[in-house]
């Protein structure tokens, strides 16, 4: 039913103490459901009025019964100021079971005020900085599909809590035709009861239109100068919109993202990381969204760490971008569906076509990052895969071959027709995407090249011919390199490139050649590239041969037990050493 495809992780959350403060402590709930007090929040009900028709008394009637039944969850004080709980006992249980079908802990959410306080998570030098008092207007959208009830509110609460309400033109709801209860009727009553008037509007889509077509729907509506979105389970931060709408009001071709915190899915921690340390966005050639550091280039570019940071990609959930201009630079692509991939094409467009896509370092707001999607797929299709051929087929050029080189299955051509997207890039006179890669993303390895050779790493010492394998490694973690018949055709587990600057790697991952003191051969392992020179380089000698620089050791195949491991080991004239690459770049 839900889809077991990963939602997108979470960022490195900076250093986090782990000698907290007393009032950082965690909490420990481990209570009797009677004998909880109220929260505060609650207890100021809106005013009846006099000549209320009877009807409409009914109805708040009805409608105060129903959040007295969410009020009496709430425990006082639990999770304030991003406290991380751990419940105990049933409770407990019951977490282990919610998470399986949510993908976060609903219990938890229920029992945390809606109007709970984070920590301000910002760089100090955050707070000298000022902020116009005319700034322009925001809609801020937030779409949602049966998304659970508390997250929901706590977002829209959090916003109305620690928004400029001056520059707030509205908060748009857009219903992408949830079916759970209580975002029917309730969800109405709440809007109209407990919400300050006129501050928060309802869209309801009549069928599924997936992520993208609802922000389209949203963006549609909106009235405000600038367009903000945020997911439906988000917690925005101190002055969280301030610094993007200055951003804006000084360059309104700025596409701007806060700071993603993290709220831990179990606990509903608010991480305040170190303030100072954040990444940007990047992504695979598989076409996903990674998350990177800043590059030293960029950080002297910008002049100072709480200055806009230009970011190459970004996830998605949570921007900033002027109204007009999101028409102008085209919207989203309507031919994408349900979830992925937009994120990645609005980032290349936006570069591309003239544009900038910058983090706003003190704008900073929280994000509870799900394991998987906790709504339903509408004909289990790999949305994130057509969508993301879709933007490939627009925005990639050339480079596309990476990306089918990842996902052969998609070259065929399901995506549908792309031709009005592309029409949009001619018309906006963009550039290309080799443009994009040299001046956006030059930290980018592009595998076929910025080698010398590149393809499969091949070695015949044995009957079938052998190749170098990641033998479906998790490449997120160091890993062992392994040998594996050679496939026919050029496979994502097996293509290797030696770098320009002497790298034996793959798009993120470098070999190395474990020190040991006793008997070779030595471990060769997979490990983060790190551009360093000494021990992730290696060369490739007219015989055939790859030495490891600081080892002096060569890649062998001999000894290898199963299909393994490959090691490294003293150099010899032998077959075991000799390798071929599908491709060389140089004679
Ligand atoms: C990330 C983004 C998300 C989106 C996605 C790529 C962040 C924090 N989140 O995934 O916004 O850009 O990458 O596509 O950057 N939704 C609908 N209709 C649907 C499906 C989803 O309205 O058919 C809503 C959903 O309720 C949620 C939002 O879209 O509010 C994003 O979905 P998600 O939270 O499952 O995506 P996430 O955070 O893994
Ligand atoms: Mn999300």
């Amino acid at each position: 039913k839900n889809n077991p495809q990963p939602g997108i992780e979470a960022p490195v959350p900076g250093i986090i103490s782990n000698n907290k403060l007393p009032n950082e402590q965690d909490q420990i709930l481990n209570h009797n459901i009677n004998d909880i007090n109220l929260s505060p929040q609650f207890n100021s009900k809106p005013i009846k009025s006099e000549h209320r028709f009877e009807e409409e008394d009914q109805e708040w009637k009805k409608a105060m019964a129903l959040f007295a039944v969410d009020e009496r969850m709430v425990v006082q004080g639990l999770g304030d100021m991003g406290r991380a709980v751990h419940l105990s006992g049933a409770d407990a249980v019951a977490v282990e079971e919610v998470m399986k079908v949510e993908a976060f802990n609903k219990i938890l959410s229920d029992k945390i005020s809606v109007n709970r306080s984070v920590p301000d998570s910002r760089d100090q030098l955050c707070t000298r900085l000022s902020y116009s008092s005319s700034l322009p207007s925001a809609t801020v959208i937030i779409i949602f599909t049966n998304e659970a009830w508390s997250p929901l509110i706590r977002t829209i609460h959090s916003v109305l809590n620690r928004s400029p309400l001056q520059h707030l033109d509205e908060i748009l709801l857009v219903d992408d035709y949830s079916d759970r209860v209580e975002l029917g009727e309730k969800l109405d009553m709440y809007i109209k009861y407990r919400l300050p008037p006129g501050k928060v509007r309802l869209l309801r889509l009549k069928s599924r239109h997936g992520l993208i077509r609802a922000r389209l729907a949203g963006a549609n509506e909106a009235k405000g100068d600038v367009l903000i979105f945020l997911d439906s389970h988000c917690e925005t931060n101190h002055q969280w919109m301030e610094p993007l709408l200055q951003r804006i009001k000084e360059s309104s071709s700025a596409v701007l993202v806060p700071i993603i915190d993290v709220i831990d899915d179990k606990t509903l921690e608010y991480y305040a990381g170190n303030g100072r340390y954040f990444q940007v966005g990047g992504f695979t050639w598989s076409g996903h969204f990674t998350w990177i550091e800043v590059s030293p280039e960029e950080e002297k570019r910008r002049g100072s760490p709480v200055a806009p940071t230009r970011s190459p990609t970004m996830a998605g959930g949570l921007f900033a971008i002027d109204r007009n201009y999101f028409w102008k630079v085209g919207g989203y692509d309507q031919g994408m569906d349900v979830w992925g991939g937009e994120n990645l094409e609005m980032s290349f467009r936006v570069w591309m076509c003239g544009g900038t896509l910058e983090t706003m370092p003190c704008s900073r707001v929280g994000h509870i990052f799900r394991s998987f999607h906790p709504y339903t797929f509408p004909g289990n299709k790999d949305t994130h895969g057509l969508n993301t051929a879709r933007l490939a087929e627009v925005w990639m050029d050339d480079y596309k071959r990476l990306f089918y080189m990842y996902r052969p299955e998609l070259e065929k051509g399901e995506w549908g027709d792309v031709s009005e997207r592309r029409a949009l890039r001619k018309q906006l006179q963009c550039h290309d995407f080799r443009w994009y890669l040299d001046n956006i993303f030059p930290q980018k390895f592009v595998l076929d090249e910025q080698s010398y050779a590149y393809g499969r790493l091949r070695n015949n010492a044995s009957t079938p011919e052998l190749c170098l394998d990641t033998l479906q490694a998790d490449e997120k973690k160091r890993y062992d390199m392994g040998m594996y018949n050679c496939h026919t055709f050029l496979a994502s587990s097996q293509y290797m490139s030696l770098s320009h600057t002497g790298e034996l790697r793959r798009e993120e991952v470098c070999a190395e050649v474990q020190k040991s003191h006793s008997l070779h051969p030595s471990k060769v392992f997979m490990a983060k590239c790190r551009g360093e020179k000494e021990e992730q380089e290696w060369i490739m000698t007219k015989s055939g041969h790859l030495l490891h620089k600081s080892t002096n050791l060569c890649l062998d195949t001999v000894g290898l037990q199963s299909m393994a491991t490959v090691s490294a080991t003293e150099c010899q004239p032998v077959a075991s050493q000799q390798w071929w690459f599908d491709h060389y770049t140089i004679s």
